[in-house]
């Protein structure tokens, strides 16, 4: 069975569709590790519906954790937050007025009580937030345990093997 066709563990959304340069990388990643995920656009401003609806069926729908992407005055991941008990991962995306900081100043600065784990600004963020989440499931999935090790190895390897700057 291909991870895309058992019901999802992850859910990556983002506020628009020009958010999936930076969020495919969290996809590639749960892709490589195996994970089972599904990718939507929500926008906090534009689909306030959709995001109410999205968070409140998370948890029954079996999402363990949903990585969250947004740029410029990013409240989907805290309003995602403030409606599920699933884990929201946060992934500033590079807003082009102000390079991301906006995104991340959004995006990282929730109020004591509503958390939202907030990653890197842009591809390096959603890259990490997708191997998070795959750690968190790691706890108790023994496959994407052994995904995540091998993963991680192949990359020591990659270093070590290629540590002469000039070749
Ligand atoms: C945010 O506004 C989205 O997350 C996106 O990063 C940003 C710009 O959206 P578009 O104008 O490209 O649709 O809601």
């Amino acid at each position: 069975m291909t991870a895309s066709s058992v019901p999802p563990k992850v859910g990556i959304v983002m506020g628009s569709r020009s958010d999936w340069d930076t969020m495919q990388h969290a996809a590639q990643k749960l892709e490589q590790l195996g994970v089972p995920h599904e990718v939507r656009v929500v926008s906090a401003h534009r689909t306030p519906d959709v995001l109410f609806e999205y968070a409140a069926s998370a948890q029954s729908r079996g999402l363990r954790a949903i990585i969250a992407g947004a740029g410029g005055a990013a409240h989907l991941p805290g309003m995602l937050a403030s409606k599920t008990a699933v884990p929201v991962l946060g992934v500033p995306v590079q807003s082009k007025a102000l390079n991301g900081m906006d995104s991340l100043l959004s995006i990282v600065q929730m109020p004591a009580g509503i958390p939202v784990a907030t990653f890197a600004i842009g591809n390096a963020g959603a890259a990490n937030a997708a191997l998070f989440a795959a750690a968190m499931l790691a706890a108790d999935d023994a496959t994407v345990a052994a995904a995540l090790a091998e993963f991680r190895q192949r990359q020591t390897d990659d270093v070590a093997g290629n540590d002469d700057p000039r070749r």
